[in-house]
């Protein structure tokens, strides 16, 4: 048996966003996001759930927290609503601010230190009406909120990440179908990206100017695409091109100031340059203090190259795209690893090549820590009559990752910080309640919170800064 020990500080943590947990979805002046829109769309979201009720969170926050605390959690990454802060795109929402300016102070009251994610995929529905992220509006429009989240917050809230995953509320969400607000269109998927970038540029100077010394950062998810042959050239080409569109779109901008030559050349004839004005590169390329990484599986990817390319009409009647924009024809392919109950292969040592790769190759150069600001897995969970869940696959799961970090500084990478995701199970977007990702257990009938073995785990290894394997 190995002890794994961190090194001083390492901070350990969980994760969740707003329109997850929260529910309250029309109290206290809150109005539609697009989340609230798409859900009520036929098909688009497993059982036709929606976010109305959720874990109610918005009413049992300090109960919440209280368990986050018996936990041990030393902080608790969270988004902010903008549909509740500003529902109608006009005025801000006093009591929408009040229940963030509560939460905030409801954890420090506990020590634990509050990470805010300004914005995790829920878009007032107003924005959407006039083209949401694919109209560059949407992006000064996020820095006048980015603004009022300070103002309301930055007396006491120090760690500010401006977007969660861009990848999935622009190619995912705008292209690709999946994810509000559903559409089908590689033009839009690349304009909202540009426009995702842009705002997480304008606002991080933004920030910077109001609050010298916050830590900001934005949260990008990631895939280590390996070729599913690597003596083929086309399935090297491939886990090039997934590695462009969702690593390196995102990644180079913010660190070197200009998208891919080869992704560039990949999209070429997509539109992207037409949503790129003068100076948008300089804006997005703002220093940042701190990267946050998402990291859920690896993949092995194959494919045959082909121009070919049409959104299809699914059983239910709704129009799927793509979000691999330009590289459609890029399939993942099982290697026979392991699955987690969404069939998302299981490799930590995944996470160990990516850490290092985006210290060697992105943030250490520029002197940036890492944290792991997402991990974890849904998994089959069956709960005994207390509601408890012996959750052992998460335990190894988790601490195979966690693992998997320490082997990541262990070869140079500075990596500071690990978020389990998530607290508590919770609304999980397109698959609606039926995947369960939380290492505390939700009872949606009665509200019920019980940790599961894997918060146990969790709240020891945090105590003890190590785990063992
Ligand atoms: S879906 C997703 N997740 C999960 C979600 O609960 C959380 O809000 C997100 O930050 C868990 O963590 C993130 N991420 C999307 C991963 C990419 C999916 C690739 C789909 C290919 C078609």
């Amino acid at each position: 048996m190995t002890t794994y020990t961190f090194p001083e500080g390492f901070l350990w943590g969980s994760a969740t966003a707003a329109f997850q947990i929260e529910g309250a979805v029309h109290e206290d002046g809150r109005r539609d996001s697009i989340w609230d829109v798409f859900c009520r769309e036929p098909g688009a979201v497993a059982n036709g759930d929606d976010g109305t009720v959720a874990c109610d969170h918005y009413h049992r926050m300090p109960d919440d927290v209280a368990l986050m605390s018996e936990l041990g959690l030393q902080s608790y990454r969270f988004s902010t609503s903008w549909a509740r802060v500003r529902p109608d795109d006009d005025q801000f929402n006093p009591a929408g601010l009040d229940f963030y300016s509560r939460l905030v102070d409801e954890l420090l009251g506990h020590g634990i230190t509050p990470w805010v994610t300004l914005y995790h995929w829920d878009l007032p529905a107003a924005l959407q009406s006039n083209g949401g992220w694919t109209n560059r509006d949407t992006a000064y429009r996020f820095v006048e909120y980015a603004e009022a989240m300070h103002g309301a917050l930055g007396d006491r809230v120090n760690i500010w990440t401006t977007l969660n995953e861009p990848w999935c509320s622009s190619f995912l969400s705008y292209a690709g179908g999946e994810h509000a607000p559903g559409h089908a269109d590689r033009r839009e998927g690349l304009h909202a990206g540009h426009h995702l970038l842009l705002a997480h540029g304008m606002a991080t100077a933004r920030l910077r100017e109001l609050a010298p010394s916050a830590t900001l950062g934005i949260t990008t998810n990631h895939t280590v695409a390996d070729p599913l042959d690597p003596s083929s050239p086309t399935d090297v080409d491939a886990a090039r091109r997934i590695d462009g569109m969702f690593n390196r779109f995102f990644l180079d901008p913010i660190f070197r100031g200009a998208y891919p030559a080869d992704v560039l050349e990949d999209l070429a004839g997509l539109g992207l340059e037409d949503a790129i004005q003068p100076g948008d590169m300089e804006i997005i390329a703002t220093p940042i203090d701190v990267l946050g990484v998402n990291y859920y599986h690896g993949e092995a990817v194959t494919g045959t190259p082909s121009s070919d390319y049409a959104p299809v009409v699914g059983p239910d009647g709704r129009l799927r795209g793509n979000p691999n924009i330009g590289s459609e024809w890029v399939r993942s392919v099982s290697r026979g690893l392991p699955v987690t109950d969404q069939d998302w292969e299981i490799q930590p040592e995944g996470l160990t090549r990516l850490l290092v790769r985006l210290h060697e190759e992105y943030t250490g150069p520029a002197g940036i820590p890492l944290y792991v600001t997402e991990n974890g897995a849904a998994m089959p969970d069956v709960a005994d009559e207390e509601g408890f869940v012996d959750d052992q696959d998460r335990v190894a799961f988790v601490r195979d990752h966690l693992v998997a970090v320490h082997d990541a500084i262990s070869h140079g990478a500075d990596v500071r910080g690990y978020f389990v995701w998530s607290f508590m199970d919770n609304f999980e977007w397109a698959w609606g309640y039926d995947k369960r990702f939380g290492i505390v257990r939700v009872d949606y009938e009665t509200q019920h919170r019980t940790p599961k073995a894997s918060a146990l785990f969790f709240r020891d290894a945090a105590s003890e800064n190590c785990v063992r394997g």
